[in-house]
């Protein structure tokens, strides 16, 4: 092969750095633009590349190999190519339907995967990636990179431990460049400048304890389920979606000490009479210490939501701690329930909900400045000044046929940063509903800890 430095200069007639001024993802303005796809285009390039890349590496020790999304994919396929190291690929998005699977490809856990980056800055997507195949139960030890920004992402890998193996680093990219006479002298000064100042930090997102949030919230409903959650250690509301008072009551018997509040959908109970239904439900709620959530999603004009609310046969204004309720209906709509929390219902678990990135955007802002609004259901992330409640978790299934579409505590607290999860029919009905609820305490409970 050439020399590295002669190989550069191939890479760079494609056009994968540009000098100038540009402006940044982040809004920082960078004297150099880098982009690496263009060398996919090259078979002759990406071919030496892939063993360039190799050479510097102890082959040994990988069982898989795989690329960061996108730029890198087709380099960690020449990589594999070249050394018959198995690729395995690694989704930007989780699938929508089935598995949910985040990694393509036949791997085996406690593998060691190799993985390959064209572009290190602040190590951002990097660190990313690397939670996600862990969460695989794959190890990653070393990274190979192909141009480091100089930027601070390397230090940061490294201070995690990892081996960060660069091929090229911008300077030495301008040290060549300057003695080709492809930049001048003052380019070449004012790229040095930039780099000195512009150390990218990114704030690693982490996820608040039970007692943080206690401290920043201020909604009487948050205390009393923060609380809660803290002293039975547990984070798991169950959904009792049965339909008759006996075995509404029978549940809430069983699971009430593991849950800190158990969610209803009244209108399904056939024989519903509010002294036989909900008085006793109450006093099992104050026995066991949990709350008491009406899922009644209202979605109304806040008029009529307000009539459902406290009118009708099943008074939810007389018992329900919180309750749900859509934003369709816009802020003024919730005015009405200002005796409980509200959770607004901000994206749902049903494939093919309508709940979409600018939907959720939206509602999120009503949630936000809402000061009845305690928390929101969703199956994405949301700021931490309301709860997050997620519905749609069960340990056994993935989907149940009718548009459902499950995750795992796991998944829920480590990629949501979700406060609670919402289990119905795994819990109701398993054999043991009591059992099934201190097996999904514990995995809540566990998963949030490792979340933390
Ligand atoms: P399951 O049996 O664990 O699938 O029950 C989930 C419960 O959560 C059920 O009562 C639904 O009405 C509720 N739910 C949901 O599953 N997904 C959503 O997006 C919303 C509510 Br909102």
């Amino acid at each position: 092969m050439e020399s590295k430095k002669e190989f550069f200069l191939e890479c760079y007639k494609l056009g994968i750095i540009k000098f100038g001024r540009f402006t940044l993802k982040s809004g920082i303005e960078s004297p150099f633009y880098v982009d690496l796809r263009p060398l996919a285009s090259d078979p002759k390039i990406l071919k030496n590349l892939a063993n360039y890349l190799l050479e510097m590496l102890p082959l040994d020790n990988f069982d898989l190999i795989c690329g960061v999304p996108y730029a890198a994919l087709p380099m960690a396929t020449s990589m594999s190519l070249e050394s018959y190291i198995p690729l395995i690929i690694k989704r930007k998005e989780a699938k929508e339907y089935g598995t949910k699977k985040m990694i393509e490809g036949i791997y085996q856990k406690g593998q060691n995967c190799l993985l390959v980056e064209d572009v290190i800055t602040s190590g951002k997507s990097l660190v990313e990636t690397i939670a996600e195949v862990e969460q695989e139960d794959l190890k990653v030890s070393d990274i190979v990179v192909v141009l480091d920004r100089e930027q601070g992402g390397k230090q940061l890998l490294e201070s995690k431990g990892f081996n960060v193996h660069t091929l090229f680093n911008i300077s030495e990219v301008c040290d060549i460049l300057q003695e080709t006479g492809d930049l001048s002298d003052d380019e070449v000064n004012r790229i040095q400048d930039f780099l000195q100042g512009n150390h990218v930090q990114f704030e690693e997102k982490v996820k608040s304890t039970y007692e943080t949030k206690l401290e920043l919230l201020n909604h009487s409903v948050s205390i009393k389920l923060l609380e809660t959650a803290i002293s039975k250690k547990s984070n798991l509301i169950a959904s009792a979606d049965v339909t008759t008072t006996e075995e509404l009551l029978a549940l809430a018997e069983k699971v009430g000490p593991h849950i800190i509040a158990l969610k209803t959908h009244i209108d399904i109970i056939s024989d519903f009479e509010y002294t036989k239904t909900i008085v006793p439900l109450k006093a099992l709620a104050a026995k066991h210490q949990f709350l008491l959530m009406e899922d009644r999603k209202f979605a109304d004009i806040g008029n009529t939501q307000e009539l459902q609310f406290t009118s009708g046969v099943f008074k939810i204004t007389d018992w329900a701690d919180f309750v749900t309720s859509q934003v369709i209906g816009g802020y003024d709509s919730l005015n009405c329930f200002k005796n409980v929390g509200v959770v607004a219902i901000v994206g749902m678990s049903s494939k093919g909900t309508l709940t979409s990135n600018n939907y959720r955007e939206e509602a999120l802002k009503v949630a936000l400045s809402h000061p009845n609004v305690i928390g929101a259901v969703s199956q994405n992330t949301i700021p931490e000044e309301i709860l997050l409640f997620t519905p749609g978790v069960n340990l056994a299934d993935s989907g149940d046929g009718k548009g459902q579409q499950y995750n795992t505590p796991e998944h829920v607290f480590s990629k949501l940063h979700t406060d609670f999860i919402i289990v119905g029919r795994g819990i109701y009905q398993s054999e043991n509903p009591e059992l099934a609820a201190i097996e999904y305490k514990n995995a809540g409970w566990d998963a949030y800890l490792k979340s933390l």
